[in-house]
């Protein structure tokens, strides 16, 4: 019997400046998710949006910083939205930018935590976001949850992260923009970089599967993040932060269909659609279209010979 599908819905747009994301998760039902799961053979439990819980206000010194207490509130309600629906099933939050990942990694971590085994994170996306609040220019929190995740220190203003992940647990695929400080601070670790200079020299096939190997080895739990702006914004133009260059079609969904021969992907994050930006619904359907790739929807089953 297949995990259930848990959807949780994320409509925040506080981590960055542009309205619109928080369109995102209606977006991805309009686009026929649900129906997409199901027909897939999973029973599916859409949870509705989740609210932001009531926080403290907290503070932060750096001035750029804004919508602080919006986003703290989102990330302690999406968290223990998403440890609970770890205990139940196989959570997809639909969001939503991506400082939802401060919440939804903190919630399937400690999950992870409590059954003893350990978290892996796979970054698609074009940005690094490994800015602190207390380095972040744009003062865009969707741009910290990776620095979060790994443990950086600047985050007084949240719930310390629930055993954060070691630099060898990290993947961040098809970067291409990356500000200085985030640069300063990965230059001194041993996370995963699979930049476009890398997969523009081995394709995307024997990077990704260096990484899922790790995960196999280790026993992991993983956790796939999908930035709208890993893909190219010929094919996804949905996104406020678009970045030239990005994964094609094809390599997009190649590594979703990687990711599920694996077996190892436990949780998803849909992040940083903005429906405001779409032609048609387009970016929303090939989202909904990449993570059927990523469920086991395939051309052909091969069980017994190649066609090769
Ligand atoms: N690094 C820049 C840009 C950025 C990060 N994430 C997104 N954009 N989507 C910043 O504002 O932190
Ligand atoms: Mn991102
Ligand atoms: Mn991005």
């Amino acid at each position: 019997m297949s995990k259930t599908c848990i959807l949780i819905g994320a409509p925040i747009d506080d981590g960055q400046k542009r309205p619109g994301c928080l369109m995102g998760p209606a977006a991805y039902r309009v686009a026929g998710l649900a129906s997409m799961l199901g027909e897939l053979g999973y029973p599916v439990e859409d949870r509705g949006d989740v609210a932001p819980h009531a926080v403290e206000p907290g503070n932060c010194a750096n001035p750029a910083v804004h919508s602080l207490d919006a986003v703290r509130a989102w990330s302690a309600s999406l968290a223990e939205a998403g440890k609970a629906a770890m205990q139940d099933g196989f959570p997809i939050f639909l969001g939503g930018d991506h400082s939802l990942s401060l919440g939804s990694v903190a919630g399937v971590t400690s999950h992870a935590m409590e059954i003893g085994r350990p978290q892996f994170l796979l970054w698609l996306d074009a940005h690094t976001d490994f800015h602190t609040p207390m380095t972040t220019q744009s003062g865009n929190l969707h741009g910290t949850p990776v620095a979060y995740i790994a443990g950086r220190d600047g985050f007084d203003a949240f719930p310390p992260f629930p055993a954060p992940l070691p630099a060898e647990n990290i993947c961040l695929f098809g970067i291409r923009s990356v500000d200085s400080q985030e640069h300063a601070a990965l230059i001194e670790r041993d996370i995963a970089i699979k930049d476009m200079r890398v997969l523009d020299e081995h394709g995307i096939v024997a990077p990704l599967r260096g990484f899922l190997d790790r995960v196999k080895a280790a026993g992991g739990m993983l956790h796939v993040s999908l930035d709208v702006d890993f893909l190219d914004p010929t094919i996804a133009p949905a996104v406020g932060t678009t970045v030239p260059g990005g994964a094609t079609f094809r390599e997009a969904h190649l590594v979703m269909e990687m990711l599920h021969e694996t077996g190892l992907v436990t949780s998803l994050d849909l992040v940083e659609l903005n429906p405001f930006l779409d032609e048609r619904g387009r970016t929303a359907r090939l989202m909904v279209d990449l993570t059927a790739s990523l469920m086991g929807r395939k051309v052909f089953d091969r069980p017994t010979r190649s066609y090769a």
